[in-house]
């Protein structure tokens, strides 16, 4: 059955975050220094789901400068090195020191994203556990894919909101607004907009019908190539970046089906920049370059989550999370499906957090960092 489509009446809501009441945790990233939460807003309803994510801000490199003196033209700047850094020895052995600082108040903010309310889809994509590659050909994105993602998606109210400049308008960096070869460039919501070290722009297109890479051809090639240049160009005037250093590409599969391109500086380690996940806009032009339906005809590879319902529909499909052990024994491994963790198969009934729970105690002992890295 198809999941329920997110209500599009939902307009921003107003919420207290500190009256936030926890549920249960989704995700813990030691790596990314991040948390995600599950819960409500008692004083609003008891029953719609709110998710809270904190992420610990990338360091500012202006924020440790020691040197400059404040003056009246330029007064005083956040630094750690100041009286107010509180600092607690945890141990001193010859030339080493460990404490634990409490910088001052200014620089402390935990960049905080809230969902609410969030629907179980936003809840599955928040509990990611298990990936599986799945290799979609044309014909299975026709055949499952392209029915799931027209009947199952995250709204895209937010994108049209953007595009309509009814949201987010003065945070927009540039806007071409040609119908067919235009978009709007602004910050992505993952970017705390302050730190040009972690810059992490979108590129909207402002045409409707492109949901993702699938659906470009040689005619989109305008767009692409403008997407390309302008960007570079106002990303470079505005945050004097070189446009050398910029990455820019697309996921597949993306979370909202409508075209964008994510870019962030090569140097950064931004979210989601996984060769699984990534298709590089210089690719992407090339490709079609070179063949003008390449989209339509490549076979692309991506990556679901346990939990999301498009795997059980590819699992019908294929066997995706059930592979044979590769024994000697010939008649073993025709009679006898592998019980290893991550191949194991969980019937319907079994909760989410349960299937991640088997997995994890089936898997050999991962160390800390690499289990994080496994549910990140
Ligand atoms: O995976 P996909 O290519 O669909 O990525 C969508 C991007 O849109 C992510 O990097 C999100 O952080 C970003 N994003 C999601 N929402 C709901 C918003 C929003 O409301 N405003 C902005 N500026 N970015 C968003």
């Amino acid at each position: 059955m198809p999941e329920p489509v997110e209500s599009a009446e939902v307009k921003s809501p107003s919420y207290d975050l500190s009256k936030f009441r926890l549920k249960r945790i989704l995700t813990n990233n030691s790596v990314r220094k991040s948390i995600s939460l599950l819960g409500t807003f008692p004083d609003l309803s008891e029953t719609d789901d709110a998710i809270v994510v904190f992420e610990k801000n990338a360091y500012r490199e202006s924020d440790v400068a020691t040197a400059e003196p404040p003056t009246k033209e330029s007064p005083k700047k956040p630094s750690y090195f100041n009286a107010e850094l509180k600092v607690a020895t945890e141990f001193i052995n010859n030339i080493y020191g460990s404490f634990q600082v409490v910088p001052s108040r200014d620089l402390c903010a935990v960049k905080s994203t809230v969902i609410y309310p969030a629907t179980d889809k936003h809840i599955e994509k928040y509990s990611v556990c298990q990936k599986y590659l799945i290799r979609e050909t044309p014909d299975l994105y026709q055949k499952i894919t392209k029915p799931y993602l027209t009947s199952s998606q995250f709204s895209l109210d937010w994108v049209y909101n953007i595009l309509d400049h009814k949201q987010e308008k003065e945070r927009i960096v540039f806007e071409d607004e040609d119908p067919e070869t235009g978009f709007i460039l602004l910050p992505d919501l993952k970017w705390d907009g302050r730190n040009v070290e972690n810059l992490y722009l979108l590129g909207i297109v402002h045409k409707h019908d492109i949901k993702s890479l699938r659906d470009l051809n040689g005619s989109h090639l305008d767009l692409l190539r403008n997407l390309r240049q302008s960007s570079k160009d106002a990303i470079s005037k505005r945050y004097g970046l070189n446009p050398n250093q910029l990455r820019m590409y697309f996921h597949y599969q993306p979370s909202f089906y409508h075209l964008h391109v994510h870019i962030n500086p090569v140097k950064n380690d931004a979210p989601g920049i996984w060769c699984e996940k990534s298709h590089m806009l210089d690719t992407v032009i090339n490709n079609l370059e070179l063949l003008p339906d390449y989209y339509q005809r490549a076979t692309l590879p991506f990556v679901l989550y346990e939990g999301n319902k498009l795997l059980d529909l590819y699992e019908e499909e294929q066997p995706i999370r059930k592979v044979l052990v590769l024994s000697d024994d010939k008649e073993q491994r025709e009679k006898k499906p592998s019980t290893t963790a991550a191949t194991e198969v969980f019937s319907d009934e079994e909760s989410e957090e349960r299937q991640c729970k088997r997995i994890k105690l089936a898997t050999p002992e991962p160390k800390e960092a690499e289990a994080v890295k496994a549910c990140a």
